[in-house]
């Protein structure tokens, strides 16, 4: 069996989907272990998930630094000492310079709360909601200097439904987030996704602009 992979997980609040990689590698699904967890907010939850599974975890507060440069930079000096093969944003809230992304290129995930191109950057469920549209859903994908606009690995799917609330529909999507991040991460494990000039590669074929089963 090939080597463990090295995982750093970057979180700003909750941490499910952190939990979710958690559990994976738990019940064997996933050949990877979890080196450092990361949180620019003190006091997010996912830092005492990362504590109870006994995890490396720490704070870097962005509030505590001049300006994004400079937490960049502290930022990626720190993932270099764990030389990771991934590195996994799970509702990390802090938007990384051109640099940091440069770096680390490849190896950078994100999931986000959208069907991408739909509703790039922030509030995406309400805005999904008074858009009117009767569907929702999740992307992930590889971190590129461009918001949100990396090479899209897969989605999922959520009806939206008349009567419901931001914080209803968010519950919906992140149902599918459990699922959808640590697939995803298996594959990488695996040795079998990477990115090669800006498109999501799975078993050397090229995914279509939606991701994986889109057409
Ligand atoms: N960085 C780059 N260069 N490219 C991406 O695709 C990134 C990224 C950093 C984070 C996650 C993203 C999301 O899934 C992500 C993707 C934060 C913001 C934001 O506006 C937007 C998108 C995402 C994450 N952040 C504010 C900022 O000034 C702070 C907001 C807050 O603290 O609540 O950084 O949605
Ligand atoms: C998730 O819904 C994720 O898609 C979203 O934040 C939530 C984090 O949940 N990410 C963003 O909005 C990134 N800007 P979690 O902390 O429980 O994993």
């Amino acid at each position: 069996m090939s080597s463990k992979s090295k995982l750093c997980v970057l979180i700003s609040g909750n941490g499910s989907n952190l939990q979710a990689i958690i559990d994976h590698i738990d019940d064997g699904k996933l050949n990877a272990e979890i080196s450092l967890v990361i949180s620019n907010k003190p006091n997010a939850y996912g830092l005492t998930r990362a504590e109870n599974a006994g995890i490396r975890h720490l704070c870097l507060d962005h509030s505590q630094y001049e300006d994004r440069e400079s937490y960049d930079q502290a930022l990626a000096d720190t993932l270099s000492q764990e030389n990771p093969d991934c590195i996994v944003l799970a509702g990390f809230m802090r938007i990384l310079t051109p640099e940091f992304v440069n770096k680390f290129s490849g190896k950078l995930l994100n999931i986000h709360p959208s069907l991408l191109p739909k509703y790039k950057g922030l509030n995406t469920h309400q805005r999904a909601i008074d858009n009117g549209d009767e569907e929702h859903g999740v992307s992930v994908h590889f971190v590129t200097p461009e918001l949100d606009g990396g090479p899209v690995i897969i989605q999922s799917r959520v009806p939206i439904f008349e009567e419901d609330t931001a914080g209803e529909l968010a519950e919906r999507v992140q149902e599918q987030e459990r699922r959808i991040y640590p697939l995803v991460l298996e594959w990488v494990c695996d040795g079998r996704l990477t990115m090669r000039d800006n498109k999501a590669i799975l078993d050397d074929n090229p995914l279509p602009e939606s991701g994986y089963a889109s057409e």
